[in-house]
C-alpha cells in the first residue's frame, strides 16, 4: 500500500515537473521566434540564424535517420540522403572589402584553396542547386587572373555551387576575339560535364558582394550594374558586357556568340541583340548587389578596338543562325587541368577580308 501510494506521489511529483518542462519550452519557443523576426533585419545576421535551422534540421534529419535504420537494418545505406541546397546560402556576407596583394603567387592561391581540385568544387553538406561553369576568355592578363581565382573561388563555395572555372587561352597572333573563346569555352566544358548554367567572365572584373549569386535565371542575367570605375552605374542603356549568366539552352537557342568580332568591343551588343529576338528579355539583379571593382588596366596589344563593330551589329539579324556555336572552328592546342582551373589553349586563323 505505502510503496504505490510511494509511486503515485513520485508521478505526480514528475508530472508537476513536465508540466514545467512544456511551459519553459513554449517561452523559448516564443522568444527565439521573436529574435528570429528581428533579427532578418541584416544579411549577416540572416544567415547565422539560418545556419542555426539548417543545424537543428541536420539534427532532426540524423534522429529519423537512426530510426528508419533501426527498424529495417539489412537495407544497405548507399542510396544519399543528401538534400538540397537552399535558395540562399547561409555562408553568405555582403560587401568584401577586396585586397589586390603586389607579391600574390598562384602557390598562395592553392594553398588558400585545399579543397578545389581541376578547378571544382562542390557543397560537402547538401546538394547544389545549379552546376555552373565559369568562363574566363584570356591572353597576357596573368596577374588579373590570379586576382580573380583568388577571390572567386571563396565567393563561389560560399554561394554553396557545384562549379568549375575554365580559362579559355588564345595562343598565336591573331586579334584577341572575347566571343569566340567564350564559345569555346562552352563547347569544350560541355565534353566534361552537363553544367546548367554558364558565367562568361571577364578576367578582369572582381565582385565585390557575394550576394550577386552567380546561378542562371528563367531569363539570361547581366551581373555587372556598376563597376567602380563608371561610378557604380550601368555603362549604357543595354549594356550586356562584363559578367552574363545564361543557361546551356539560353546560349544555345541563340546559336551563341557571333565568332567575327576580332578587337575590342561590340561582341556583346551582338549577344543582347540576339536574345532579345528570342524574346528573352536580360534581367539585372539589385544594383546594390551587383558591383563590380575593375583591376585597372590600358588596352592591350593585339584587341584593339574593332571598327568593323557598327557594321557588324547591324547584320545580326541575318547572320545569327549561322554564324555563333554551329559555325565555330578552331585548333585546340592543350586542355590541361590545373588545381585552380582548366585551361584551354587555342588558335584562330582570323578570316582574310571579304566586301
Ligand atoms: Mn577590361
Amino acid at each position: 500500500m505505502g510503496l504505490s501510494s510511494g509511486i503515485l506521489h513520485l508521478s505526480y511529483k514528475f508530472k508537476l515537473l513536465l508540466l514545467f518542462t512544456l511551459c519553459a519550452m513554449v517561452v523559448g519557443w516564443a522568444t527565439s521566434s521573436y529574435l528570429v523576426d528581428a533579427l532578418q533585419e541584416t544579411p549577416k545576421a540572416k544567415s547565422l540564424v539560418e545556419n542555426f535551422w539548417k543545424m537543428t534540421t541536420l539534427k532532426e534529419e540524423e534522429e529519423t535517420q537512426k530510426k528508419a535504420a533501426m527498424s529495417t537494418v539489412e537495407v544497405p545505406t548507399v542510396k544519399s540522403t543528401m538534400s538540397h541546397c537552399p535558395a540562399l546560402s547561409p555562408h553568405l556576407q555582403g560587401t568584401s572589402n577586396l585586397k589586390f596583394k603586389e607579391s600574390l603567387t598562384l602557390e598562395e592561391v592553392q594553398k588558400e584553396n585545399p579543397e578545389v581540385a581541376k578547378g571544382r568544387h562542390h557543397p560537402a553538406d547538401c546538394l547544389a542547386l545549379q552546376r555552373v561553369a565559369i568562363l574566363i576568355p584570356h591572353r597576357n592578363r596573368e596577374k588579373h587572373l590570379l586576382y580573380l581565382l583568388e577571390h572567386l573561388h571563396p565567393f563561389l563555395q560560399r554561394q554553396q555551387l557545384d562549379y568549375g572555372i575554365y580559362v579559355i587561352h588564345q595562343a598565336g597572333h591573331s586579334k584577341f576575339n572575347r566571343a569566340k573563346l567564350l564559345n569555346v569555352g562552352y563547347l569544350e566544358a560541355l565534353k566534361e560535364e552537363k553544367w546548367d548554367c554558364f558565367i562568361f567572365h571577364d578576367v578582369d572584373l572582381v565582385p565585390e558582394n557575394d550576394f550577386n549569386i552567380y546561378m542562371c535565371d528563367k531569363q539570361p542575367k547581366h551581373l555587372v550594374v556598376g563597376r567602380n570605375n563608371t561610378g557604380y552605374r550601368l555603362r549604357y542603356q543595354g549594356y550586356f558586357g562584363g559578367v552574363t549568366a545564361l543557361t546551356r539552352d539560353q546560349f544555345s537557342k541563340v546559336n551563341g556568340f557571333s565568332n567575327n568580332y576580332w578587337g575590342w568591343g561590340g561582341e556583346d551588343d551582338d549577344l543582347r541583340i540576339r536574345v532579345e529576338m528570342q524574346k528573352m528579355r536580360v534581367m539585372r539583379p539589385s544594383p546594390d548587389v551587383a558591383k563590380y571593382t575593375m583591376i585597372f588596366h590600358t588596352r592591350d596589344r593585339g584587341n584593339e578596338e574593332n571598327g568593323e563593330r557598327m557594321k557588324l551589329l547591324r547584320q545580326v539579324s541575318r547572320l545569327w543562325k549561322t554564324d555563333g556555336l554551329n559555325s565555330c572552328s578552331y585548333k585546340l592546342l592543350s586542355v590541361e587541368h590545373k588545381p585552380l582551373y582548366t585551361n584551354i589553349t587555342v588558335d584562330f586563323s582570323m578570316p582574310p577580308k571579304v566586301s
